[in-house]
């Protein structure tokens, strides 16, 4: 991985996942994308940042020309509540952004494409717990057949083309450097931001809506770990089921309230429910552990005491 693009790079994971990799493969080399136009704070003044829309096809190789790309963390993506709410749009840009940059990626020599995946691709029929690598996917949002079509669409340029395609399925991501874009899971990180501005928040799923969950740190070095893994030693591609803890909202208020007592939750829950109700409660991850050592750093408790004190000192510093 010499020369790295990231498409989405202003998102959730686009920021954090760009600056990581800033970090280890140098500023200049890794290329910042989006559809919307500003960089971000985060980003700002860390090296190269292009406006793209990932249906572009054209532009889309133009910067893959431009910068000789041998590497693409493809992150443009439509979440699962927006999805829900436009299912045409969520198509489109899930879809016709990633055959555009597997396609592209193909016929401009890039020797590596990483596309994640999610356990949305999993619906009622899956096993609730311990959820399998390979089980039933029967997605029920339109996010969760996206994401099933993109596997299957990896697989097969991995198969055909002998393309290096590699995907993993996130669990929900909690941070705190970027909000979160219009998941399902976004109240784990919304819960945080108005423990430390408001000590209430309203829920919008359930008490007991059980989700897996992951750490920003511990998605970054996930992604960063496979995308370096020895493709010689991977019986799957795209489609790497990985987990660190699950909770439920009430559970993840308590562990809240033993750093902030006065803290207080409330619930309603909206059409977001409905989606919770269709994913895992836990996950198995055994073939990420056992093909390139993935492990998790963090828990529960640990997550919940960093996001506090670090969205405790950004509030101090007038940042939200
Ligand atoms: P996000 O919504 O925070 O960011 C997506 C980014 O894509 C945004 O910055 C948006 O402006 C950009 N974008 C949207 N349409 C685009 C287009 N047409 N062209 C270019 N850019 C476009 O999402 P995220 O949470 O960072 O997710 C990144 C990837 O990880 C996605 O594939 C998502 O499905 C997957 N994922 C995320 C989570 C999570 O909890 N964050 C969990 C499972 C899977
Ligand atoms: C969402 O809630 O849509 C995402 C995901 C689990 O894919 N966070």
């Amino acid at each position: 991985m010499k020369n790295i693009l990231v498409t989405g790079a202003l998102g959730q994971i686009g920021t954090e996942l760009t600056l990581a990799l800033k970090k280890k493969y140098g500023n200049d080399n890794v290329i910042a994308t989006d559809i919307r136009k500003e960089c971000n704070e985060a980003l700002a003044g860390t090296g190269p940042f292009h406006t793209l829309d990932v249906t572009n096809k054209e532009e889309l190789a133009k910067i893959i020309k431009q910068y000789n790309i041998d590497t693409i963390f493809h992150l443009a993506a439509i979440l699962s509540a927006t999805g829900e709410k436009d299912p045409i749009l969520c198509w489109n840009i899930n879809m016709n952004g990633s055959i555009n940059v597997l396609e592209t990626a193909r016929l401009n020599n890039v020797k590596k494409v990483i596309i994640p995946s999610s356990m949305a691709v999993w619906g009622p029929d899956a096993p609730k717990f311990n959820t399998p690598q390979d089980s039933v996917l029967k997605p029920t949002t339109m996010y969760g057949v996206t994401k099933v079509c993109g596997e299957r669409l990896c697989d097969y340029y991995v198969q055909k083309y002998g393309l290096d395609c590699r995907g993993l399925r996130y669990p929900g991501i909690i941070s705190s450097e970027t909000l979160p874009g219009g998941g399902t899971t976004d109240y784990a990180v919304e819960i945080f931001y108005e423990a430390v501005k408001n000590k209430k928040y309203t829920c919008f799923l359930k008490e007991d809506a059980t989700l897996p969950m992951m750490y920003m740190p511990d998605c970054i070095n996930a992604t960063i770990s496979l995308a370096e893994a020895d493709f010689a030693n991977l019986k799957h591609h795209s489609d790497f089921n990985v987990a660190a803890f699950s909770f439920d909202p009430k559970t993840l208020a308590e562990n809240i309230k033993k750093y902030m007592p006065e803290f207080e939750i409330s619930y309603a829950p909206d059409f977001r429910q409905d989606i919770a109700d269709s994913w895992p409660k836990t996950i198995d991850d055994s073939a990420a552990r056992s093909e390139w050592n993935w492990k998790p750093n963090y828990d529960m408790d640990l997550m919940t005491k960093e996001m506090l004190q670090i969205l405790t000192e950004k509030h101090k510093n007038g940042k939200f």
